[in-house]
């Protein structure tokens, strides 16, 4: 059985195959062009050529199908920054198992969400996170999901009970079988929104539309067999997955090399050691990047090219990229629902450092319109709406939510306010969507305002975006207590919110209590209004600390 999803209509399904973007093969095939001997895929101490790359996935499938995996299953994926992370996808995808890949800080309720909203038959995770120490919570997702039977882990050979199975030994233990990834107009894999929502959305992307999106941002990003890319960002995010990250590098025959984490020092060795030449970062991470070169330059210098999206680059950052690191930069705009956006390598140097690139094909319809869906003019901010041949019509099982983000021609409104200049780039310069951008981190407002409201002591919460100086943004939660004489306090409700097991980059980075919330004409809060109080106030505490 197939996965349900929002098709594109035909005669737009037609137009992509007749361009060549659509091709109708599975995405399996990213790691059949490498050359056998060429290695792929850095990890540690370890070293994957693309014949162990394919020969240990097509173990692991044979395995898994052994378990009795079947194509139309369903897998919630959470490892960390490991090579076995794409050995698993591609097992996975060979035997037309449906994975979404949690991000390695997803906590409890994240992945109780996916597994409600995908009902998987595997759970394939790490030691590494304490959810996973005991089969406590592997029990309560068996609960929530009732055919899920296979719990397989990362590094566990010290588990002894029945059906969990190490996932070192399933991938070495040698078996055949004939492997059929789902139809390439079928869904591959689920990836995942940064939301606005309270329930995060699943995104299906299917073989055909995702596929095209690495192959062309490979092209641009002009990706071959030399390329060394670094994966310092987690590893199941859209970004350094496909943008052209780590699916566009072994399409190229290239090599990835695994960081665990973005921190400098541990990539500049990285870097150095394995002669990397291209890197994906979020802002907060490029800036510190770029505060800590100075003295490093010599292990930079085989780095070429350095991307920067998930989250607003500031300019005075942007600027100081190429002399510090060494390397051209390239500003990428992208979302895990579809288009993406890229600065060319062969772009001047003034649309590099203050745009966020132009969409990678024809075929991206882009729109920058005012509140009643009126295009606006170049210039002039507004709000994006796109649609094309790798942007989803839909996400998974959410009509009522689908209502809103999706217009009735189809075109997703992405939530972001850009402006677009005469030669197609755009510019972020705002959002428009109830959600705060932590340096890349997407945190849904509605999401932790309904698990604020759980509390007995507290009436309203709200959740905004306060500025940050190396974040961008961090998030900023307003309180209105039943009591005046309330004895809430931010360390009590942080740690409420933690025992209800939300991932920690959603922990608000600080509380204001308040008496009530101000609100707009219609009633509902006024977050402008919030956000400027909280910018307010934190300006004033910066010139106190400045005079003093
Ligand atoms: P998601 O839908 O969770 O994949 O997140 C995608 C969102 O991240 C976009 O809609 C933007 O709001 C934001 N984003 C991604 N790249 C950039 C960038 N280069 N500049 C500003 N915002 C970005
Ligand atoms: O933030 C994102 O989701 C994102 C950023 C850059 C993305 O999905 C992408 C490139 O593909």
């Amino acid at each position: 059985m197939s996965i349900s999803f929002t098709p594109w209509p035909a005669e737009f399904a037609a137009c992509y195959r007749e361009k060549g973007y659509w091709i109708d093969r599975p995405l399996t095939e990213l790691i059949e062009f490498g050359e056998p001997q060429h290695v792929a895929l850095i990890c540690g101490e370890r070293q994957f050529t693309y014949d162990s790359l394919r020969q240990q996935s097509d173990n692991l499938a044979a395995n898994l199908y052994q378990m009795g995996l079947r194509a139309g299953d369903t897998a919630v994926v959470q490892l960390p920054n490991v090579a076995e992370f794409y050995v698993a996808f591609f097992a996975l995808l060979k035997i037309g198992v449906v994975p979404v890949n949690a991000l390695f800080n997803h906590n409890e309720r994240e992945l109780e969400s996916y597994t409600e909203q995908i009902q998987p038959r595997i759970i394939i995770a790490s030691e590494r996170h304490k959810l996973f120490r005991d089969d406590v919570f592997y029990q309560r997702l068996q609960s929530l999901a009732p055919a899920l039977d296979h719990l397989v882990l990362l590094e566990s050979d010290s588990w002894a009970q029945h059906n969990i199975t190490s996932l070192a030994h399933t991938i070495a233990t040698l078996q055949f079988h004939r492997f059929e990834p789902s139809q390439a107009h079928e869904v591959a894999f689920f990836q995942l929104s940064g939301g606005s929502t309270g329930t995060p959305k699943l995104i299906p992307r299917t073989h055909n539309d995702y596929y095209f999106s690495i192959r062309r941002s490979a092209e641009i990003c002009e990706l071959n067999s030399n390329t060394r890319f670094l994966c310092a960002l987690p590893c199941a995010h859209n970004y350094p997955m496909s943008s052209p990250g780590a699916f566009g590098v072994f399409w190229a025959g290239g090599c990835v090399v695994m960081a665990p984490n973005p921190d400098a020092l541990t990539c500049f060795e990285l870097i150095e050691k394995h002669q990397v030449s291209m890197a994906a970062l979020v802002p907060p991470a490029v800036a510190l990047w770029v505060q800590a070169a100075s003295r490093y330059q010599e292990q930079l210098k085989t780095l070429t090219l350095m991307q920067v999206g998930g989250a607003k680059l500031s300019e005075t950052i942007a600027r100081r990229i190429p002399e510090a690191l060494g390397c051209q930069l390239q500003q990428v705009l992208g979302m895990a629902e579809g288009l993406v956006n890229y600065t060319r390598l062969d772009d001047d140097l003034e649309t590099i450092m203050t745009t966020q690139g132009r969409p990678m094909c024809s075929l991206d319809e882009v729109k920058v319109v005012d509140s009643h869906g009126q295009p606006v003019a170049n210039g002039i901010a507004g709000q994006l709406v796109t649609r094309g041949p790798y942007t989803i019509r839909g996400y998974f099982n959410a009509p009522e939510h689908n209502k809103k983000a999706f217009d009735q021609d189809g075109f997703y409104h992405s939530g972001d306010l850009v402006t677009l200049n005469d030669q197609g780039y755009l510019t972020v310069v705002g959002r428009d969507k109830d959600q705060i951008n932590r340096g890349g981190e997407k945190i849904a407002a509605e999401e932790i305002e309904n698990l604020l409201l759980t509390h007995e002591q507290i009436m309203h919460g709200a959740l905004v975006a306060m500025p940050d100086a190396l974040m961008g943004e961090k998030s900023c939660a307003f309180i209105v207590p039943f009591n005046k004489h309330h004895t809430l306090k931010g360390v009590t409700l942080r740690k409420y919110l933690r025992a209800q097991g939300v991932a920690d980059y959603k922990i608000p980075d600080h509380f204001e209590f308040i008496d009530q919330l101000p609100l707009t004409p219609v009633g509902k809060p006024n977050k402008a209004l919030l956000r400027a109080q909280i910018s307010a106030t934190l300006n004033l505490e910066s010139m106190t600390e400045k005079s003093k």
